[in-house]
Protein backbone atom coordinates (compact mmCIF):
# COMPACT_ATOMS: atom_id res chain seq x y z
CA UNK A 1 0.00 0.00 0.00
CA UNK A 2 1.44 3.16 -1.07
CA UNK A 3 0.99 5.41 1.80
CA UNK A 4 1.62 2.92 4.81
CA UNK A 5 4.84 3.58 6.82
CA UNK A 6 5.18 0.04 7.12
CA UNK A 7 4.79 -0.87 3.79
CA UNK A 8 7.41 1.43 3.35
CA UNK A 9 9.70 -0.09 5.91
CA UNK A 10 9.27 -3.43 4.12
CA UNK A 11 10.78 -1.93 0.79
CA UNK A 12 13.65 -0.13 2.22
CA UNK A 13 11.98 3.34 1.19
CA UNK A 14 11.89 4.12 5.27
CA UNK A 15 14.57 3.04 7.75
CA UNK A 16 14.27 0.73 10.33
CA UNK A 17 16.39 -1.61 12.62
CA UNK A 18 15.40 -4.71 11.07
CA UNK A 19 16.03 -7.91 14.10
CA UNK A 20 14.56 -10.71 11.72
CA UNK A 21 13.27 -11.19 8.41
CA UNK A 22 11.17 -14.02 5.97
CA UNK A 23 10.30 -13.89 3.19
CA UNK A 24 7.03 -13.17 4.68
CA UNK A 25 7.43 -11.65 7.89
CA UNK A 26 9.50 -8.37 9.35
CA UNK A 27 10.42 -7.69 12.95
CA UNK A 28 12.64 -4.19 13.51
CA UNK A 29 12.85 -2.27 16.75
CA UNK A 30 9.62 -0.09 17.68
CA UNK A 31 10.38 3.93 16.58
CA UNK A 32 9.19 4.74 20.69
CA UNK A 33 9.85 2.25 22.84
CA UNK A 34 8.00 1.71 25.85
CA UNK A 35 10.13 -1.34 27.42
CA UNK A 36 13.61 -1.66 27.16
CA UNK A 37 13.31 -4.27 24.50
CA UNK A 38 10.13 -2.99 21.62
CA UNK A 39 10.58 -5.07 18.55
CA UNK A 40 7.20 -4.45 16.20
CA UNK A 41 6.52 -7.54 14.01
CA UNK A 42 4.57 -7.33 10.74
CA UNK A 43 3.45 -9.28 7.96
CA UNK A 44 4.77 -8.13 4.67
CA UNK A 45 1.94 -8.13 3.17
CA UNK A 46 -0.36 -5.38 4.02
CA UNK A 47 -2.77 -6.30 5.89
CA UNK A 48 -5.11 -3.50 7.75
CA UNK A 49 -4.77 -5.40 11.32
CA UNK A 50 -5.72 -8.70 12.97
CA UNK A 51 -9.17 -8.16 11.84
CA UNK A 52 -8.29 -8.97 8.65
CA UNK A 53 -5.77 -12.57 9.53
CA UNK A 54 -8.19 -14.33 7.04
CA UNK A 55 -6.81 -12.56 4.09
CA UNK A 56 -2.92 -13.70 4.55
CA UNK A 57 -1.47 -16.94 2.78
CA UNK A 58 -2.46 -20.11 5.09
CA UNK A 59 1.61 -19.96 5.39
CA UNK A 60 1.87 -16.51 6.68
CA UNK A 61 -1.09 -17.54 9.38
CA UNK A 62 0.63 -21.05 10.48
CA UNK A 63 4.46 -19.07 10.38
CA UNK A 64 3.11 -15.94 12.53
CA UNK A 65 3.04 -17.27 16.23
CA UNK A 66 6.61 -18.96 15.16
CA UNK A 67 7.95 -16.23 13.61
CA UNK A 68 6.62 -13.72 16.87
CA UNK A 69 8.65 -16.21 18.64
CA UNK A 70 11.80 -16.69 16.65
CA UNK A 71 12.00 -13.22 17.12
CA UNK A 72 11.34 -12.95 21.49
CA UNK A 73 14.50 -15.81 21.01
CA UNK A 74 17.26 -13.90 18.67
CA UNK A 75 16.05 -10.96 21.32
CA UNK A 76 17.33 -13.30 24.05
CA UNK A 77 13.59 -12.74 26.14
CA UNK A 78 13.16 -16.65 25.81
CA UNK A 79 14.25 -17.29 29.25
CA UNK A 80 13.29 -13.66 31.03
CA UNK A 81 9.92 -13.73 29.54
CA UNK A 82 8.07 -10.84 27.46
CA UNK A 83 4.41 -9.80 26.33
CA UNK A 84 3.05 -10.06 22.60
CA UNK A 85 0.30 -7.26 21.83
CA UNK A 86 -1.94 -6.01 18.90
CA UNK A 87 -4.13 -2.97 18.76
CA UNK A 88 -7.04 -2.89 16.49
CA UNK A 89 -9.02 0.64 15.92
CA UNK A 90 -9.76 3.31 18.01
CA UNK A 91 -10.22 2.29 21.59
CA UNK A 92 -7.13 0.18 20.89
CA UNK A 93 -5.45 3.66 20.02
CA UNK A 94 -4.20 1.93 16.90
CA UNK A 95 -2.18 4.38 15.14
CA UNK A 96 -0.35 2.53 12.08
CA UNK A 97 -3.15 -0.09 10.06
CA UNK A 98 -0.91 -2.12 8.90
CA UNK A 99 -1.35 -5.25 11.36
CA UNK A 100 1.53 -5.31 14.14
CA UNK A 101 2.41 -7.64 17.13
CA UNK A 102 4.58 -5.74 19.62
CA UNK A 103 6.90 -8.00 21.71
CA UNK A 104 8.26 -6.00 25.01
CA UNK A 105 10.56 -7.21 27.19
CA UNK A 106 13.53 -6.52 29.04
CA UNK A 107 12.59 -5.45 32.54
CA UNK A 108 9.36 -6.81 34.72
CA UNK A 109 6.42 -5.49 33.01
CA UNK A 110 3.62 -3.73 34.30
CA UNK A 111 0.88 -5.74 35.76
CA UNK A 112 -1.60 -3.74 33.70
CA UNK A 113 -1.71 -4.18 29.53
P1 LIG B 1 -0.02 1.01 17.49
O1 LIG B 1 -0.51 2.02 18.47
O2 LIG B 1 -0.25 -0.38 17.97
O3 LIG B 1 -0.55 1.26 16.09
O4 LIG B 1 1.55 1.17 17.46
C1 LIG B 1 2.27 1.70 16.39
C2 LIG B 1 3.73 1.64 16.78
O5 LIG B 1 4.48 1.91 15.62
C3 LIG B 1 4.15 2.69 17.82
O6 LIG B 1 4.63 2.00 18.97
C4 LIG B 1 5.26 3.47 17.16
C5 LIG B 1 5.65 2.63 15.97
N1 LIG B 1 6.05 3.39 14.79
C6 LIG B 1 5.31 4.32 14.14
N2 LIG B 1 5.98 4.80 13.08
C7 LIG B 1 7.16 4.13 13.04
C8 LIG B 1 8.29 4.18 12.16
O7 LIG B 1 8.35 4.93 11.18
N3 LIG B 1 9.33 3.36 12.46
C9 LIG B 1 9.31 2.50 13.53
N4 LIG B 1 10.39 1.74 13.72
N5 LIG B 1 8.26 2.42 14.37
C10 LIG B 1 7.21 3.23 14.13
Amino acid sequence: MSDCIFCKIVGGEIPAEVVHRTDRFVAFRDISPKAPIHVLVIPVQHVASITESAALSAEARQEMPVFIAETATILGLDNSGYRVATNHGDDARQAVHHMHWHILGGDLLSESM
